[in-house]
């Protein structure tokens, strides 16, 4: 038996956009996924999130299957165009009854809310007449949204994301432009991470100095890193598997534990790598109270002389791949999910590890971590012993993390129910629970209460 520490947090997690539709409801505006996604050629057969899992409509029933499974928390997050559909000004009151009941009812359902302010679906005015997070004035929108956030339902909800996934929005939005805003630019990722940070910075000081003493939160943010070993035992190959977490993890961790970028991206990204100020790396300093982690896969690493081109640059996320001089490749005999993507248990442990040893020891939750595999409905019910088997493998190697002194305090599965899965749409299944997207019926995989299981024993068996 693998028993998890008393009052670890066993949750699931999900996003806006991918679950709510709803998408021109009660005065909610346009964001840049609406838009992206209603853009033909930009998403698989051209899905979108119109209707999604309609979630805005029967969140009790989810609600209540959530409550079947044991769950003690759920991660969500706030449509921003709900709230002000233009992305700045009056709040919209329609949009804030909406979480209000949403929240009112995980309590009463005894569910703990834990709430991403952004997760990618940004107002599309704020694109259009302020280039969105290629520019600085995003930031002070962005503390402006989340001072609303805090004000409305802070009484009630003690956990706080304020962004998901920087990397995904700078590098798959801006460099592969695969992800909305859809650009492709060697530059424009960085300083649109930059301006991440510093709105994640800015949201948490409004937290600290108007909410935190009275509410008594916590609030950090979510960050996406995939383990990266070394191909060889070579001194290159070390270093370049390093190099590759310090581009995809430290980029955005060390900023908020140090103050600043790390030196291997100084000296390789040069002038496109933009500076802080001594004022604002006071700002960022010290700005999380948790270190949100979000992980899915781990490719081997091996180091690229200068200069030279090899052919796996798109798989390994190239804009920073350049920089980075780093080839990713996967071992054959991996299991691949439906995402392709490697089931690799052992990667979460190591970098759990390379996280507490870089930061300090950080309070650690995992925001994110799950599979796709197709389902197939029998009978009505869906058998999904690979999911199972993922998720066992990964906790395992949480638990041993935890055992070899990582401070890992929850842990939630990626995703309640299949979703919008973005750019893929909706054939790629993250979720315990079976969607038909035709008649909306939900359908708890065989997943769902293997989890259930695991809740109520606080352990995974063998
Ligand atoms: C998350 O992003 C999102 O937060 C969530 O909304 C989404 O639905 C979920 O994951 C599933 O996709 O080794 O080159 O193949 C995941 C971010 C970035 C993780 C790319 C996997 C694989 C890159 N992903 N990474 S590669």
């Amino acid at each position: 038996m693998k028993t998890f520490p008393d009052n670890f947090l066993w949750g699931s997690a999900t996003s806006a956009y991918q679950i709510e539709g709803a998408w021109q409801a009660d005065g909610k505006g346009l964001h840049i996924w609406d838009v992206f996604s209603h853009t033909p050629g930009r998403t698989a057969r051209g899905d979108n999130g119109d209707r999604a899992c309609d979630h805005y409509n029967r969140y009790p029933e989810d609600i209540a299957l959530m409550a079947k499974m044991g769950l003690k928390a759920y991660r969500f997050s706030i449509a921003w165009a709900r709230i002000q559909p233009d992305g700045k000004g009056a709040p919209n009151p329609a949009g804030i009854a909406f979480y209000n009941k949403l929240i009112d009812e995980l309590l009463a359902n005894g569910i703990e809310p834990w709430i991403t302010l952004h997760h990618w679906d940004l107002p599309v005015a704020l694109q259009l007449e302020d280039d969105g997070w290629l520019s600085k004035r995003t930031t002070d929108y962005f503390a402006a949204y989340a001072r609303i956030c805090f004000d409305c339902f802070g009484d009630r909800v003690k956990n706080w994301i304020t962004l998901n996934e920087s990397w995904v929005i700078a590098t798959l939005g801006f460099h592969e432009g695969i992800f909305a805003p859809g650009r492709k630019s060697d530059s424009e990722p960085y300083l649109v991470a930059h301006h991440l940070i510093l709105a994640h910075a800015k949201a948490v000081k409004v937290y600290r100095e108007e909410f935190q003493a009275a509410q008594g939160g916590q609030i950090g943010m979510t960050n996406n890193c995939d383990w990266r070993e070394p191909k060889t035992d070579s001194k290159a190959d070390q270093d370049a598997a390093q190099r590759s977490v310090e581009f995809f993890l430290a980029w955005f961790a060390d900023p908020i534990y140090f103050g600043d970028y790390p030196a291997v991206m100084r000296e390789r990204v040069g002038e496109r790598l933009p500076v802080f100020t001594a004022e604002e790396k006071v700002l960022i300093k010290g700005s999380s109270d948790f270190f949100g982690l979000n992980h899915y896969n781990t490719m081997y690493a091996s180091n690229v002389e200068p200069g030279i081109t090899v052919d796996n640059y798109v798989y390994a996320n190239a804009g920073v791949f350049k920089d980075q001089q780093v080839a990713l490749t996967a071992d054959p005999d991996w299991e691949l999910t439906d995402m392709q993507w490697p089931v690799v248990p052992w990667g979460l442990g190591k970098l759990l590890l390379w996280i507490s040893d870089r930061y300090n020891n950080p309070p650690i939750y995992i925001t994110e971590n799950g599979c796709a595999t197709p389902d197939i409905v029998k009978e009505g019910s869906v058998e999904d012993p690979r999911r199972i088997s993922f998720l066992n493998g990964y906790l395992g190697s949480v638990h041993d993390a935890i055992t070899a002194g990582a401070d890992v305090r929850g842990y939630f599965v990626w995703s309640l129910m299949d979703n919008f899965e973005w750019a893929s749409g909706y054939d790629k299944r993250f979720g315990m629970i079976h969607i038909d997207f035709e008649t909306m019926e939900r359908i708890p995989k065989s997943s769902a209460s293997w989890y259930a299981e695991v809740i109520k024993q606080n352990s995974l068996e063998g």
